[in-house]
């Protein structure tokens, strides 16, 4: 059966096209720098929110409108596979990523779940075969089901904690059967509510245990994925202990795991720790740890996690800056860890909003090029810091001067020549750049 009957393979038609199921910027074989689109972005489409997802909030019941909607349990799973490949297959999606639960429904214990799992992971091994979509990553839900309330590798009971550990390992099995590139721990629940309950030591050394041992059984099957977390300060828990990439960083430098894992940035994750999305992309980028990015934006009037296609495009350009700097993404990825709004129900909006996210990427890649290209930031940077390249700058930043050589440098000092920072000649010529494409 086909689910999107009326849609075509999505193709290039260029900015001027009329077409809303054409991209306008994003060719995947049009290159830049050297490497086509397709190469450099490495989009990936998220199971859970376009196949799994209903439109439904905490405040009403699903909206969405699907051609599988009449269907259960593994029934439903299977049509969600034969759609899920004809959508990749129209809207030329290279990856997609999805959780143990988006794919095959819960059984009663794991045993039950995993053999769901089985199934339906044979089924989709088989139609990767005729695909080629490939898997950028996948992860273990644990968050969704009531076991996980009070945390999953944090839980103060240690059955969860057992629990989490056999879904993390199915989870590790599965990746290997599908070639996942890279496996993503984002720690749902992995946090706390009240401190006034919380033994939160235990509860981070926990964590880190689980990890190691994740580790250690990845090595022993030889899945040679990338690992990644998935910072994200808060919601549902209150607080998360992955905050933001500098605070995990930290967890992992403090549990001897910095070697092992990268970040997954997520735009809207970023803002919900009070810092852009650039910021996140940047701390990451200089410390070797940038993986892969869930690429969404968020509503800042609203301040929570609303996982919005991305079309900001200044955002968009400031994180392509960030991922070319870094060299691309290496396994990772752009998934779109975004949903179509409640009211955009139909199937067809679907592929408006993936075209939409494809293209805004393909612009900030194109823009982000140019400025490099020009040595655009580069030149401005190199000339705010220029007083640290000879003279007592250089001591500085060599490490070859003390606080007493600083005084005697600072003591008669009357006039300093600061320069102005013109970021609104900045953010003008930016714009001139993003006009200019
Ligand atoms: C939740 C979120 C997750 C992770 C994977 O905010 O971003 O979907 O990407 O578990
Ligand atoms: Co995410």
């Amino acid at each position: 059966m086909a689910y999107f009957d009326e849609i075509s393979k999505v193709k290039y038609e260029g900015r001027n096209s009329d077409n809303p199921f054409a991209f306008k910027f994003y060719n995947p074989e049009e290159k830049i720098n050297g490497k086509t689109m397709e190469e450099t972005l490495r989009y990936g489409i998220a199971y859970w929110h376009t196949f799994t997802g209903d439109g439904g909030d905490p405040f009403g019941a699903g909206t969405a409108i699907r051609p599988w909607d009449h269907l259960k349990g593994m029934d439903l799973a299977k049509a969600r596979v034969e759609a899920a490949f004809e959508f990749f297959e129209k809207i030329d999606a290279p990856f997609f990523c999805f959780h143990d639960v988006d794919i095959a429904p819960e059984g009663d214990t794991l045993r039950e779940t995993n053999k769901n799992l089985d199934e339906i992971v044979a089924m989709i091994k088989e139609y990767m075969k005729d695909s080629k979509t490939k898997l950028l990553w996948n992860t273990a839900n644990n968050f969704t089901n009531p076991r996980w309330t009070h945390g999953a590798g944090t839980s103060p009971h240690a059955d969860v904690f057992a629990y989490a550990a056999g879904k993390i390992k199915k989870g590790l099995e599965v990746g290997k059967e599908l070639g996942a590139e890279n496996y993503v721990f984002w720690g749902g629940r992995e946090g706390y509510e009240s401190l006034l309950n919380t033994n939160m030591k235990l509860e981070q050394s926990n964590l880190a245990s689980l990890y190691h041992m994740a580790l250690d059984y990845s090595k022993e099957i030889g899945f040679d994925a990338q690992f990644l977390i998935e910072p994200k300060p808060k919601e549902p828990t209150t607080h998360q202990y992955d905050f933001d990439v500098a605070t995990a960083t930290a967890f992992l430098q403090q549990y001897d795991l910095q070697d092992h894992f990268k970040f997954n940035i997520e735009a809207n994750h970023a803002t919900l720790a009070g810092h852009t999305f650039e910021h996140e992309l940047r701390v990451a980028r200089e410390s070797g740890m940038l993986g892969s990015v869930d690429a969404n934006q968020g509503d800042l009037l609203l301040g929570w996690d609303t996982d919005e296609f991305p079309t900001d495009l200044y955002s968009t350009t400031l994180a392509m800056y960030e991922i070319l700097k870094n060299g691309g993404l290496g396994r990772g990825g752009l998934n779109f860890d975004a949903k179509v709004r409640r009211g955009s129900f139909e199937t067809d909006d679907l592929f408006h909003a993936h075209i939409a996210g494809m293209d805004a990427f393909a612009i900030g890649l194109k823009v982000a090029q140019k400025m490099i290209d020009d040595n655009f930031f580069e030149g401005i940077v190199d000339d705010r810091y220029e007083t640290f390249k000879s003279g007592i700058g250089k001591q500085i930043v060599d490490g070859k001067t003390s606080l007493k050589e600083l005084e005697a440098h600072a003591i008669d000092i009357k006039d300093i020549n600061l320069k102005s920072g013109q970021v609104e000649k900045i953010k003008a010529k930016m714009n001139q750049y993003l006009l200019n494409i």
